[in-house]
């Protein structure tokens, strides 16, 4: 039954827009006529808008903006990332069902998404407000073949992603302030969370958590948070689908993952760069160990911040709050 709604929704995605046939879908799908409008009545439920004309066939004419498992991949151009998705309308936390689907197995590119989250989590068991129907919110499962100790570059890594991927659907320009955070005029839409199931030497998985805020107002988002976030519909001035920024995260993803396996930290760290906020400035880094006031340099090439204090003594930073 989903394999067929998979197949169906691919059929319409490669006619982009434009008719087919009612007998060619029941060819291509292996069933009858019959049961090819019910499929069509049932993606109308969930509210695409499709187009059905005498001897033309069907057509899509508009998706609703969902992020349910057919919006998604609905036009997804990537290879392996996202090809299955596990969608819930309400979740605790996309990184708790995201952990239990890696440890019992889950695919490289397995992505768990939720319209809501009631318990969403950021760093160091802090909220991450996940309100219904405004934001993206998911976890994706990667099993890289490195040691956990590069597992920040992937991080970084899902910044630039992010950060490419909004510029290119909206238009805006992102920032990306050391380590996971994306911010829109020097607010924070994004952030990110990265989690291992590792041993010393070698990862299991890492769950990349994603939250971004899409479609919020600014009356949206709780008072005490409203002076330091932002959404990109706020920063935009219009709604953004959020089927099709996923769509565009993965794909960029996708290609830097591979480039990251295959030329190493490098490539990644310049693109990187290029988005960073953070760097070439007087800093303020709260870590758990105390809080550290300084130039920051750069980052090493294993992700690590580089910060010199006021008596010239540099300080690796691997964790922290970093206030500009
Ligand atoms: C983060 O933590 O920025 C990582 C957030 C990761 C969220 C995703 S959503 C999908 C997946 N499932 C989860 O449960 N989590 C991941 P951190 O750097 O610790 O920032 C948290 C702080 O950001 C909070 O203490 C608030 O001050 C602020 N904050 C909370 N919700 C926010 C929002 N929606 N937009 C902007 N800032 C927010």
């Amino acid at each position: 039954q989903s394999e067929t709604r998979k197949k169906l929704l691919e059929l319409f995605s490669e006619a982009k827009g434009d008719f087919i046939s009612g007998q060619k879908i029941s060819e291509i799908l292996g069933c009858s006529r019959t049961a090819v409008w019910k499929h069509i009545e049932d993606l109308r439920k969930e509210g695409f808008e499709l187009e059905a004309v005498r001897r033309l066939g069907y057509r899509i004419v508009n998706t609703p903006d969902k992020v349910t498992a057919n919006e998604i991949q609905l036009g997804l151009k990537t290879e392996t990332l996202g090809r299955y998705i596990h969608f819930e309308e309400e979740v605790t936390s996309t990184q708790t069902i995201a952990q239990k689907l890696a440890y019992e197995g889950a695919k490289e590119g397995t992505l768990v998404v939720a319209e809501q989250q009631i318990a969403g989590r950021g760093r160091m068991a802090r909220n991450w407000f996940s309100p219904k129907g405004t934001g993206i919110w998911m976890s994706l499962i990667l099993r890289p073949p490195i040691p956990p100790q590069k597992a920040p570059h992937l991080t970084l890594l899902t910044a630039v992603a992010i950060a490419q991927a909004i510029q290119d659907v909206t238009g805006l320009v992102p920032d990306i302030k050391w380590p996971n955070d994306i911010l829109i005029n020097g607010k924070k839409c994004v952030g990110i969370l990265t989690e291992l199931q590792a041993e010393p030497d070698r990862i299991h998985s890492v769950i990349i958590g994603m939250g971004i805020n899409v479609n919020q107002t600014v009356e949206q988002f709780p008072e005490d948070i409203r002076a330091i976030a932002t959404s990109l519909a706020i920063e935009k001035g219009e709604k953004i689908k959020r089927a099709e920024l996923v769509q565009e995260i993965l794909f960029k993803i996708e290609m830097l993952y591979r480039q990251y396996l295959q030329h190493g930290f490098r490539p990644i760290k310049l693109l990187w760069e290029g988005y960073a906020i953070s760097i070439g400035k007087e800093i303020t880094a709260r870590t758990l160990s105390g809080t550290l006031r300084g130039m920051a340099l750069g980052i090493t090439d294993e992700g690590v911040l580089m910060l010199e204090d006021a008596d010239g003594n540099i300080h690796y930073i691997h964790s922290a709050d970093i206030q500009l």
